[in-house]
């Protein structure tokens, strides 16, 4: 999979992966299937992509966010997941959905834009430069992951549509599916999940659409074949396997918000001293470590977000 390194929020000059190690990294990629600026979706035909092989043990244990902590373990990346399409089980989520069909897929922009269009996955790979942003993904739930993913601004994507200036927030659907997403038979939520941005939010450079992570597409159980990722905010803000993005007028109810109001707002900052009403924030489990770490504003983001949020009592918008 072709791809631009660019850590972001830059990673000091001395941190920065030797050349040596970047090209035995990039022949690895080539190794790996990776060919001519696309990545090989739906190479097999319809049906879900082959899995990739593990990413070269040395190699990617140099990989680090720019606050110097290393990548969490691959293994862990694509073994333990949040999916509630397929089950509620982190440690079978992979399995659960290794036969889900990610290609072909297409996601339709539109709402109030000038210029609504449909994309195929293809289309927004040769159309849109693909990054790699090492990112902390902080789960709601207390635990943690730093995760090399690879995409494109979301912005990139939003401005080829031309929101309408009353366009105000931007609302995303997952696929429903519910003959091959066990879960979404389930009455408890309200399917397809959805998620929701204001829209500067949604425009700011952080916020990612995820094509692929550790050099290689997306594996299902990622949210493949294009998934959200903002990394400031509760990882069920980054929704997966999205084929629907809407600008509207008004704050989007997401399924979360539906599902349990008082717990989940619509804003969903990391704040270590906004607790859930059932458990602590103000630290956190990061995977592959003992100890427990202090979680820190908005994931470690606040100098590039938290002027979004000037003079909004964070409390209320939880
Ligand atoms: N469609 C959908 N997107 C989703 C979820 C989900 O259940 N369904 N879980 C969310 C939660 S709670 C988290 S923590 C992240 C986990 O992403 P990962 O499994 O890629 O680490 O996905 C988010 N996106
Ligand atoms: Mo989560």
């Amino acid at each position: 999979m072709h791809f631009k390194r660019q850590s972001y929020p830059a990673i000091p000059a001395a941190d920065i992966t030797p050349e040596a190690l970047f090209r035995s990294r990039r022949q690895f990629l080539r190794g790996a299937g990776a060919l001519g600026g696309t990545i090989l979706l739906g190479a097999c035909g319809l049906g879900s992509p082959p899995a990739p092989p593990a990413p070269t043990p040395g190699v990617v244990a140099q990989l680090t966010d720019e606050l110097g902590d290393p990548a969490t373990a691959y293994a862990a990346v694509i073994g333990y997941n949040n999916y509630y399409e397929f089950t509620t089980t982190k440690e079978d989520v992979a399995a659960a959905a290794a036969n889900f069909p990610t290609s072909p897929w297409e996601v339709q922009v539109g709402g109030l834009v000038r210029n609504p269009q449909t994309f195929a996955v293809e289309d927004l790979l040769s159309r849109f430069d693909q990054e790699e942003r090492i990112y902390r993904l902080r789960c709601v739930e207390g635990w943690s992951m730093v995760i090399p993913w690879i995409g494109f601004p979301l912005a990139a994507l939003l401005k080829e549509v031309e929101p309408l200036a009353e366009a105000q927030y931007v609302r995303f659907e997952t696929i429903y599916a519910p003959d091959v997403m066990p879960g979404q038979q389930s009455r408890w939520y309200n399917w397809p999940y959805v998620e929701g941005l204001r829209l500067d939010e949604a425009m700011n450079d952080l916020t990612l659409m995820s094509t692929g992570l550790y050099g290689n597409q997306l594996l299902p159980q990622n949210g493949a074949p294009l998934r959200l990722v903002v990394p400031w905010k509760y990882g069920f803000k980054s929704i997966k396997a999205i084929v629907k993005i809407d600008l509207v007028e008004t704050a989007p109810l997401s399924l979360w918000m539906a599902a349990a109001p008082n717990e989940y707002g619509f804003y969903a900052n990391v704040n270590p001293d906004v607790p859930h009403p059932r458990w602590s924030q103000a630290s956190e489990r990061r995977i592959g470590e003992l100890d427990r770490r202090p979680t820190l504003p908005f994931n470690g983001y606040a100098e590039q977000v938290a002027g979004m949020y000037a003079g909004m009592d964070l409390r209320v918008f939880f």
